[in-house]
C-alpha cells in the first residue's frame, strides 16, 4: 500500500495571514497564489500493520515535532477513508526548508496526494485540498497549478483553479537571500499578530477588496494591475508582521535592497513586481521575455546568495518515482 507524489510550492500573491476562529484551519483572509514549477516535494507513504506509530523522515532527517505534525495530517486522512494503519512516510525538498520558500506547502499537499493514492481512496480533489488545509492552508492551494484562489467564503474551504500556467505563463525569479530556518514559523506568527498587531482588523477587512481586485488581474491577464494589488497585499502583511508583538521582522537588507530595484525596474518600464512571505527571501514576477534582465539588476546585491529561476508548474500529483 505505497503511493509517491509530488507538489510544488506556491506563492501568495494575494496573501493570507491569520486564521478564523473555531479551528478547522481556516484562514481570515481569502489568498490567491501561483504554483511554482522548479521546486518540488516528492513524499512516499506506505501504510502497513507492521508499523506500531507513523515513521516520518524528511531529508534524510527525524524530528519528533515535523513526526506529530505528519501524524496528525495522516490521522484526519485516516478518518476521512476509515483506514487505521499506521505509515512510513519520506520525503525530500530539492530546496530549502522552512526558510519561507513554502516548504509546508508542497509537504503537505504531496502527503495528502500520496496517502491518498496509497490507500487507494476515494476522495475527489477538492475533499484533498481540504484535508491539505486543515495541515496548512497554503497546501490547499499547492493542489492546483497555475492561478489558484482560496476563498473563505465557505465554511470548509478548497482552493480552485483559476487560470493555467499555459494561458498566462509568467515567470519567477526566487532571490534566496538566507538558507537560515526562520527563527518564528508561520502558524505561531499568524496567532501573534491576531493578538497583538494594531493593524490586524484593518488587514482582515481590507484583503476582500485586494482579493477581488487580483481575481480580476488574473482573468484578465493585467500584469499592471496584478503587480499593483500584490505588492500592495506583501507591504500590508508584513506592515502587519512589524506590528506584532513581540515584532517579526522577516527581512534582512538584501531584502530590502531587491525591492528598490524591482521598484525602479517597473518605473523604467521593465514589467516586475516582488512578492516576500514569511522569511528574507523575495520573489520576483515577471514575463519571460524579462528574466534576464530582472536578473541582472539583483545579482550584485550583496547578500543574494543564489536565484533560482522558475515558470508557473502545475497541481500535486501522483509520481513514479521517489
Ligand atoms: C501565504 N504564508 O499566503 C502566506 C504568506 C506565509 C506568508 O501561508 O499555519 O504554512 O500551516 O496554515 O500555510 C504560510 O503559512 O500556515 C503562509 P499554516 P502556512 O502563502
Amino acid at each position: 500500500m505505497e503511493g509517491i507524489a509530488q507538489a510544488q510550492p506556491n506563492i501568495a500573491l494575494v496573501k493570507y495571514w491569520g486564521k478564523q476562529r473555531g479551528g478547522n484551519n481556516v484562514p481570515s483572509t481569502p489568498s490567491l497564489s501561483i504554483t511554482l514549477d522548479a521546486l518540488w516535494t516528492r513524499t512516499r507513504v506506505e501504510f502497513s500493520g507492521a508499523h506500531a506509530r507513523d515513521l516520518v523522515v524528511i531529508n534524510d532527517k527525524s524530528d519528533e515535532a515535523q513526526r506529530q505534525r505528519v501524524a496528525r495530517c495522516l490521522d484526519n486522512i485516516r478518518q476521512s477513508t476509515g483506514r487505521d494503519l499506521y505509515a512510513m512516510v519520506e520525503s525530500k525538498n530539492n530546496f530549502p526548508t522552512g526558510a519561507g520558500l513554502a516548504s509546508s506547502a508542497s509537504g503537505f499537499s504531496a502527503l495528502v496526494t500520496a496517502a491518498c493514492a496509497a490507500l487507494d481512496a476515494d476522495l475527489d480533489r477538492d475533499q484533498r485540498s481540504r484535508l491539505a488545509r486543515m495541515s496548512s492552508a497554503s497546501a490547499a492551494r499547492s493542489m492546483l497549478g497555475g492561478f489558484v484562489a482560496l476563498d473563505v467564503t465557505e465554511t470548509d474551504p478548497a482552493a480552485r483553479a483559476l487560470l493555467d500556467q499555459r494561458d498566462w505563463p509568467l515567470e519567477v525569479l526566487v532571490a534566496v537571500t538566507s538558507t537560515n530556518a526562520k527563527s518564528v514559523g508561520s502558524t505561531q506568527g499568524m496567532l501573534q499578530s491576531a493578538a497583538t498587531s494594531a493593524f490586524y482588523a484593518a488587514w482582515t477587512d481590507s484583503a476582500g477588496d485586494d482579493f477581488t481586485a487580483a481575481r480580476r488581474a488574473v482573468l484578465r491577464r493585467d500584469f499592471q494591475s496584478l503587480a499593483d494589488v500584490s505588492e500592495a497585499s506583501c507591504l500590508k502583511m508584513h506592515g502587519v508582521m512589524l506590528t506584532t508583538k513581540p515584532a517579526l521582522v522577516y527581512w534582512n537588507g538584501a531584502t530590502v535592497e531587491i525591492i528598490h530595484r524591482v521598484r525602479a525596474l517597473r518605473s523604467q518600464g521593465t514589467p516586475a513586481f516582488f512578492t516576500i512571505d514569511a522569511g528574507p527571501q523575495v520573489k520576483v514576477v515577471t514575463e519571460a521575455a524579462f528574466v534576464d534582465n530582472v536578473r541582472q539588476a539583483i545579482e550584485d546585491i550583496p547578500g543574494v546568495v543564489d536565484i533560482v529561476p522558475s515558470a508557473l508548474g502545475a497541481g500535486a500529483r501522483v509520481v513514479d518515482e521517489f
